[in-house]
């Protein structure tokens, strides 16, 4: 530990930490706008400068070293004067255009120009017009508002490692961008939208489809069904004002109603009929030793396979997501029941996934030529609709989901945390093998609820789970790093039967559609929210009577009455990519 003395306080911290760290621990709250935690530690927008008594220039707190008896003071006339003219300088070559920004009153730079009391800025130079890129399916990039932060860049590099954006050209004609400028539609991106949650400002962003739903909403003719990730339910409360980790489920069902959406279903209970899929997919392929078996739901990941690992493809499940598969559902029971004509029924989902939207864009996603789900809602882009039609959120009564596809069980819902998928597999496989100990099965030993170990922040489990007699080695990734690590080490030989990896850090619950915590508090920019997200859908699910996918009664009485046997033939076509027409 080290003893130094921040504007008059004494502080004690840990040898390594920065005068950044320091001034948090004793609630003095340094700006900055490039600093992202133990990802993003450069000291390239200098907004953080402070003073250090002993030294001629003013040095960045975000990388600068503690050390026992440094005297730093956050707050004197050149400290403030400095900061200010850096704003401005910042300010200088940034498209202005705040009010009618998408992160208008939840952007970092704003915030900071606010609480500098800068008014009027008197840095006049030039300033860039780079043409908008809308070519990527899910990202929207204007470089006019970057602010060369490079959190994005490095989000992308270190913990996703993609590299697919970084700073191309020099000084003035610096832009992140892929490598030779190109069009982010064009390169390997995975659309995680990880650089969008990190952008301070409106660089990045989710490309918007609100228009669309809102068209759609108005038409009288037209049925429109939306459904829910299961994460949503414990991360819209965020942006109304709510704790992280409020589960607003009642809630947001009434918002969408209030909204005009015609049906209101959770995607948690296609996450039940996933399982039950996947589980008996994977069953076949552990009995036929056609292993690793891959999860198939983030779509991300799937991109980063295709693109890097192709030679993994026949590895990954053939169950389509969740996601697609209530899509397809819908749209084939519609029919069937209602004889609505498939023009008239319009899908909607709110994900809280970027990649989603060019998921429910992809051929194989698709039910007798049309797409599965036509509109992916980011979370963000619900709390922006839900604030558009007026309705006060946090007034809003708690109403049911829609009667059809209620029933869902905790193994759909812990899909939105890394390692639910998961665990929700071993829960129905281990119910399979084991029998639940009622003599169903002829077996004896009662198939296991919860498998912890697969739980939790750590970024790549290796693990194995003990079924009886059987020994089934998991590995369960969150990031593409991590994702990566477990693909090189299949290719080293290791033996590995069950993967799951979700792209985004922490699954689901961490998103790149999720609502951005930046803004207004700096303490909330770390990685802790997604386990109280997190905790909450674990929570949800400890309260359920169900557990197991498997005997969630609905799913069960599809099979009786529609789809016959999992992996049947109209299974295959409704549920799995392979059988797309
Ligand atoms: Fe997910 Fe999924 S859990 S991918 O993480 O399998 O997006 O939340 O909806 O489809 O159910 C996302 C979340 C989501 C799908 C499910
Ligand atoms: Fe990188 Fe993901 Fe952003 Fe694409 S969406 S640039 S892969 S962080």
């Amino acid at each position: 530990k080290v003893r130094l003395e921040i504007d008059g306080r004494p502080v004690e911290i840990e040898a390594g930490k920065t005068v950044l760290d320091a001034a948090r621990e004793v609630g003095i709250t340094i700006p900055s706008l490039c600093y992202l935690r133990e990802i993003n530690e450069i000291g390239a927008c200098r907004v953080c400068l402070v003073e250090i008594e002993g030294q001629r220039s003013l040095q960045a707190a975000c990388v600068y070293p503690v050390a026992e008896g440094l005297k730093v003071y956050t707050n004197t006339p050149r400290v403030r004067k400095a900061r200010k003219r850096v704003v401005e300088l910042i300010l200088s070559d940034h498209s202005r255009e705040c009010t009618s920004c998408i992160r208008n009153l939840n952007c970092e730079l704003q915030n900071i120009a606010d609480n500098l009391g800068i008014r009027r800025i008197e840095v006049q130079g030039e300033a860039h017009q780079i043409p908008v890129q809308e070519n990527n399916p899910s990202i929207r990039h204007d470089p006019n508002k970057c602010i060369h932060c490079r959190r994005c860049e490095n989000i992308c590099a270190k913990v996703q490692e993609n590299c697919v954006i970084a700073a191309q050209n020099r000084g003035f004609d610096t832009i992140i961008a892929p490598a030779f400028s190109r069009d982010m539609g064009d390169v390997d991106c995975i659309m995680c939208g990880q650089c969008v949650l990190s952008c301070p400002v409106g660089a990045l962003t989710e490309k918007e489809c609100i228009d669309d739903v809102w068209k759609a909403l108005a038409d009288p003719e037209v049925h429109v069904v939306v459904q829910t990730a299961p994460s949503i339910q414990v991360t819209l409360g965020e942006a109304f004002g709510l704790p992280v980790g409020t589960k607003v489920t009642g809630k947001m069902v009434a918002a969408l109603r209030r909204l005009g959406f015609n049906q209101v279903l959770a995607t948690d209970f296609a996450a039940d009929l996933t399982i039950v899929e996947e589980a008996y997919e994977f069953l076949h392929r552990f009995q036929a030793g056609q292993l690793p078996f891959f999860t198939s739901c983030c779509p991300a990941w799937i991109k980063l396979v295709e693109h890097h690992y192709p030679q993994f493809i026949p590895n990954l499940s053939t169950c389509k997501s969740p996601m697609s598969m209530f899509g397809a559902l819908t749209r084939y029971t519609y029919h069937q029941e209602r004889n609505l004509p498939k023009e008239k029924v319009v899908s909607v989902a709110v994900m809280p996934c970027t990649a989603k939207k060019y998921e429910a864009a992809r051929l194989e996603h698709g039910y007798d030529g049309r797409p599965d789900v036509d509109y992916v809602l980011t979370t963000r882009e619900l709390v922006r609709m839900i604030r558009e039609a007026g309705i006060e959120f946090s007034e809003l009564p708690d109403e049911p989901f829609d009667s059809a596809f209620r029933e869902v069980t905790g193994a759909g819902t812990i899909f939105g945390a890394t390692g639910g998928v998961m665990e929700a597999t071993l829960r129905t496989t281990s119910w399979v093998l084991l029998g639940n100990g009622t003599g169903q099965n002829d077996k004896v030993q009662p198939a296991p609820i919860e498998f912890r170990e697969v739980r939790g922040e750590k970024g790549l489990k290796l693990l194995h789970v003990n079924l009886g007699e059987y020994d089934i080695r998991v590995a369960v990734a969150h990031g593409t790093g991590n994702a990566r690590r477990v693909l090189e080490a299949i290719q080293a030989g290791e033996r590995i039967d069950f993967v799951e990896v979700m792209a985004c850090p922490g699954g689901c619950v961490g998103g790149g559609g999720q609502p951005i915590l930046g803004g207004r508090d700096h303490k909330k920019v770390s990685l802790d929210y997604r386990h109280d997200r997190a905790d909450a859908l674990y929570d949800i699910d400890s309260h359920k009577n169900l557990r197991y996918s498997h005997e969630n009664p609905v799913v069960q009485l599809l099979y009786r009455e529609i789809l016959g046997h999992p992996g049947s033939e109209l299974a295959h076509r409704l549920l799995h990519t392979e059988g797309y027409q």
